[in-house]
C-alpha cells in the first residue's frame, strides 16, 4: 500500500493521475476524483463527454464518489458538464443529500463553478449513433457496448482486437490505510434518454468501507442494481471471503436469478481488501483491470477471472 485500481485497460490511464497522489501521502478520497477527472478528460477513456450518447444522441453522464467512512455524493442523468466526479464530491462535501439528477444537477455544478459544455458530439460518438439509429436494435454488446470514441493514438484494445470500454470505477487506499472510490460513466450506449445505471448508485457500482475493503462494477447495470452488487461484494469481504471470492460470489447471485440471460451480458466486479488484497470476478471474458502500486508503478492490467 497504497494501491490504486481501476476498471479495464484504461484504468491505467486514471490511475496515472491518481497515483503520484498516493505516493506523496495524498488522500485516497483525492487521488479516485484526480482518476476520474483524468479519465473524463480523455476520450480513449470512452467516458465522459465524448462518449457514446443515448438514444435520443444526448449524452447523459453518471458518477459517485465515497471515503470509507460511509461519506458519499453522487450524480446522474447530468448534460454538458465535463467532470461529473467532481460535482459528485460537491454534493458529498456541500450538500445535505446524497444524490444530485438531471437539471438540478446541472445548476448545481453551473453554481459551483463549472461551464456549461456545448453538448455536441465528438465525430466518433455522431457517426457510431447513427450507424444504431439505422437499426435502432437495443442490446447492449458484450465487453463493447460502449465502443470508445476512438482516434488512431489511441493504443488500448483487448488481445482479441476489441476496443476499451466505457465505465471508469476507480478504488483506492492511501498511506494512512483510508479507502475511497469513485466510478463516472456515460451509461450504457443508446440507453433510454433518462436511463440511469448502476454507476451513481452507492452499494450498486461502489461500496467503500474502511473496516473492510471497497468494490466496483462494470458490466449491464441493471442486473448490477438488482442485487445490489458492490454492497453484496463488501459484505461477504466482511465475513471472511477473499474479494475474488466475494466478486464470484456477487456474480453468481446474478446468474441464479436468470440463467437464459448469462450468456449474453456482462458484469465484473473487482476488489481490494483493506489490507490491499486485490480480487476480480465477471460472468464473460474479456473483463480487466488496471493496478498501480510500488510494484507496477506505471500500473499493470490483468485478466479477470470469470463464469465462462
Ligand atoms: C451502466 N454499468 O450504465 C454501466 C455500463 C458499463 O462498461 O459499465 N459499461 O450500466
Amino acid at each position: 500500500m497504497p494501491v490504486v485500481v481501476s476498471t479495464w485497460d484504461s484504468g491505467v490511464r486514471a490511475n496515472a493521475a491518481a497515483w503520484p497522489m498516493l505516493a506523496g501521502k495524498g488522500s485516497a478520497l483525492d487521488a479516485v476524483e484526480a482518476a476520474g477527472r483524468a479519465a473524463e478528460a480523455e476520450p480513449s477513456c470512452c467516458v465522459g463527454l465524448d462518449a457514446f450518447p443515448d438514444r435520443d444522441g444526448i449524452v447523459t453522464l453518471d458518477a459517485c464518489i465515497m471515503n470509507g467512512n460511509g461519506d458519499i455524493g453522487s450524480v446522474s442523468y447530468l448534460e454538458r458538464i465535463k467532470h461529473p466526479v467532481s460535482v459528485a464530491r460537491m454534493v458529498m462535501e456541500k450538500t445535505p443529500h446524497v444524490l444530485l439528477s438531471g437539471k438540478g444537477a446541472q445548476e448545481f455544478a453551473l453554481a459551483n463553478g463549472m461551464q456549461l459544455e456545448s453538448g455536441k458530439l465528438s465525430a466518433d460518438a455522431e457517426r457510431e449513433w447513427k450507424k444504431w439509429l439505422e437499426r435502432s436494435n437495443y442490446k447492449p454488446e458484450i465487453n463493447i457496448e460502449n465502443r470508445p470514441a476512438r482516434g488512431p493514438a489511441v493504443p488500448y484494445f483487448f488481445p482479441d482486437g476489441s476496443p476499451n470500454h466505457d465505465t471508469m470505477g476507480t478504488i483506492a487506499i492511501g498511506a494512512d490505510g483510508k479507502l475511497a472510490g469513485m466510478v463516472t460513466t456515460s451509461g450504457m450506449a443508446f440507453k433510454m434518454h433518462g436511463r440511469v445505471g448502476d454507476s451513481p448508485i452507492i452499494g450498486a457500482g461502489l461500496f467503500v468501507d474502511n473496516e473492510v475493503g471497497a468494490a466496483t462494477s462494470s458490466g449491464v447495470g441493471e442486473e448490477v442494481i438488482r442485487i445490489c452488487g458492490t454492497h453484496t461484494v463488501i459484505e461477504q469481504m466482511r465475513m471472511g471471503r477473499s474479494p475474488e471470492q466475494a466478486c464470484s460470489e456477487a456474480i453468481r447471485r446474478i446468474l441464479k436469478r436468470d440463467p437464459t440471460k448469462a450468456k449474453e451480458i456482462q458484469v465484473g466486479f473487482v476488489a481490494i481488501s483493506r489490507r490491499g488484497e486485490i480480487g476480480a470476478f465477471a460472468i464473460q471474458k474479456g473483463f480487466s483491470y488496471s493496478v498501480t502500486n510500488t510494484d507496477h508503478p506505471n500500473g499493470k492490467v490483468f485478466e479477470s477471472k470469470s463464469y465462462f
